[in-house]
């Protein structure tokens, strides 16, 4: 499959893992736009959200905590973050791996447009 995630996923392309389990992979993004900038994907092939299935609500929770887990690792849970979710072109997708953008470490700027 030609899905640059899932070369991560893989191993075959190679990127800083940060967290790591049978269902979940957390890696540093390679054009970060913060100082904290982390991607948090599903090893499964999700193109998008909406692709998710009622059977991977778990997954998408899981998804979350891990999101959760890592700002607190990386110290910027209390002073906050941002948790982004593109959907499609409109939406600004560029990967379509369903992935959750974890941004932090300094104060950022208004988002809606
Ligand atoms: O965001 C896609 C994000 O994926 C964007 O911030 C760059 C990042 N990216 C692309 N290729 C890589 C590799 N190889 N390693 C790490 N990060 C990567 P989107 O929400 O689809 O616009």
């Amino acid at each position: 499959m030609d899905c640059i995630f899932c070369k991560i996923v893989e191993g075959s392309i190679p990127s800083t893992k940060v967290f790591e389990n049978d269902r979940v992979l957390a890696f540093q993004d390679i054009q970060p736009a913060a100082p904290v900038h982390i991607l948090i994907i599903p090893k499964k092939h999700i193109p998008t959200m909406n692709d998710v299935a009622d059977e991977d609500n778990e997954l998408i929770g899981e998804l979350f905590a891990v999101a959760r887990q890592i700002a607190k690792e990386q110290g910027i849970a209390e002073a906050g973050y941002r948790l982004v979710n593109n959907v499609n072109s409109d939406g600004g997708q560029v990967v379509y791996h369903l992935h959750i953008h974890l941004l932090g470490g300094k104060k950022l700027g208004a988002l809606l447009a």
